[in-house]
């Protein structure tokens, strides 16, 4: 990599931050050259990092009660597993980029809840890129950010991980920005293009709640997976590269009605992406509403990566005034977002709390979906 510099001197201290995030809309797509318009969320990971003057690097969290210690060379492919494998992989990555990492004491914190639907993996490694690459003499830049740091937090849970996911994470917690979705599109290659779409839900007099139903999920679990493959499935019998070059006609006329359903998903979903952001842009946010409506039922019926909890909490919102509901992220469990006026959001929530109790699951968590800023450094010292 052009432009390293040397690694910190040793007693440096840096700390970085990265959000979780939520997709507005655009799920299932991202594997499928498809569209997706997340936003980051006030939910975060801290990192700090002591720069050591020599030394195996040692990486520790405030959630885990084991403690890692090595060298980032030593932690690719299989090398590692659990909770440290998302955090020395993303320094193997940086380091296979060209980074010169000094050894570090890095301790991280998170406010984002494992398993949640929430991103806490790509906010974990993007903390942890942000304050390694800080530590080690880079100004952490938007440049930075998307061509180094992104595609090492990307191999760093594919190849190191071994979770099969597209990319929609890493992007959105260290691209979105405060007060703005972001307009991802996948079909170019790896990188993908991303544009700023103004979300001021706050100024339209509304609130984007996130709904956690604690029902746990991991991507590295085989229904991602499958879904991966059946969509890879449909396409080449549809004899196209990817879902993103073909059309609902097209979809219509599988014979095999699964891969039928599973791209009609992704075809579908492409769409209400598009008209997503031109809702949004003429402030048209009933429609928003409608678009957030029908891609939870496309990814509960045709996609079915939904659960009871999640059908739950969304149809609840509904009901108690929620202009419009859906689950977010990969499903099987995980989080729901409701876009709710402003003066409905404690009913919204007692109606979900109520519901849960009812149907006896688990108390839900609620978070604060206000769009926020993207992984960054606090400070250095
Ligand atoms: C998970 C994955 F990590 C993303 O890449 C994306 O596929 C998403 O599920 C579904 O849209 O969050």
């Amino acid at each position: 990599m052009t432009g390293a510099v040397e690694p910190g001197d040793g007693g440096t201290t840096v700390e970085a931050r990265a959000p979780g995030r939520v997709n507005l809309i655009g799920e299932h797509t991202d594997y499928n050259a498809g569209l997706c318009l997340p936003i980051a969320i006030p939910a975060e990971t801290r990192a700090t990092a002591r720069v050591l003057a020599d030394g195996p690097t040692r990486l520790s969290s405030a959630q885990q009660d084991d403690v890692w210690s090595g060298r980032p060379a030593e932690a690719g492919p299989g090398a590692v597993g659990g909770w440290a494998a998302y955090a020395a992989g993303t320094l193997w990555a940086l380091e296979q980029a060209g980074v010169a990492l000094p050894a570090l004491d890095l301790h991280l914190d998170s406010s984002v809840p494992l398993g949640a639907g929430l991103s806490s993996s790509a906010s974990l490694e993007a903390a942890v890129a942000v304050a390694a690459c800080a530590a080690a003499g880079l100004e952490v830049d938007d440049a930075l950010r998307r061509d180094v740091l992104l595609p090492a937090c990307r191999r760093a849970e594919s190849e190191v991980v071994g979770a099969p996911t597209g990319g929609l994470d890493q992007s959105a917690v260290l691209l979105a920005g405060e007060g703005r979705a972001l307009l991802l599109d996948f079909a170019t290659d790896e990188t993908p293009l991303a544009d700023p779409v103004d979300f001021d839900v706050a100024a339209a007099g509304l609130a984007l709640l996130v709904i956690d139903t604690r029902v746990s999920h991991s991507h590295a679990d085989g229904g991602y997976g499958s879904r991966r493959d059946e969509c890879a499935a449909a396409a080449r019998a549809l004899g196209v590269a990817t879902l993103r070059e073909t059309d609902a006609v097209a979809v219509a006329g599988l014979d095999d009605a699964l891969l039928r359903r599973r791209a009609g998903h992704v075809v579908t979903e492409n769409a209400r992406v598009v008209a997503a952001v031109t809702a949004l842009a003429s402030g048209d946010w009933a429609g928003l509403g409608r678009l957030l409506d029908a891609s939870h039922e496309s990814l509960r019926h045709d996609f079915e990566v939904s659960c009871v909890e999640l059908d739950v909490a969304v149809e609840t919102a509904r009901e108690a005034g929620a202009l419009g509901a859906r689950m977010t992220g990969g499903g099987f469990g995980g989080s729901a977002i409701a876009l709710v006026p402003a003066e409905r959001v404690d009913a919204v929530r007692r109606a979900v709390d109520a519901a849960f109790v009812r149907a006896g699951f688990a108390a839900p968590g609620h978070l604060d979906g206000t769009p926020s800023a993207p992984a960054g450094l606090l400070r250095s010292s």
